[in-house]
């Protein structure tokens, strides 16, 4: 009984590199790479700066409340953990055409 539950967290930690790779977005051109994104609730969601100008998400759930994941230069990655279930909307505070959701379900 207790080999099997270690050979079933070993196929998750196998797993999860690859899922990881799935919940990556980018910022190219002022653009998010998806308009938007379903994940579930307790994903963590990569952005990558892929551009050659500073931005700033800003995570805005569904009871107005925001977090500001603060100044990004480019090349850099930041992530945010979507804990609760429902629609965020994810904007840059600095160029305020950059928009996306993500559903996290
Ligand atoms: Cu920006």
């Amino acid at each position: 009984m207790k080999i099997k539950y270690i050979a079933a967290l070993s196929v998750l930690a196998l797993a999860m590199p690859a899922l990881a790779a799935d919940l990556a977005v980018s910022q190219s051109n002022q653009t998010f790479s998806s308009a938007s994104l379903s994940v579930h609730a307790g994903d963590k969601v990569e952005f990558k700066n892929a551009d050659t100008v500073t931005h700033n998400i800003t995570v805005k759930g569904g009871e107005g409340d925001a977090d500001d994941l603060g100044l990004q230069k480019p090349g850099t990655t930041v992530s945010y953990k979507f804990d609760a279930k429902g629609v965020y909307r994810i904007v840059c505070s600095i160029h305020p055409r950059m928009k996306m959701t993500v559903t996290a379900q």
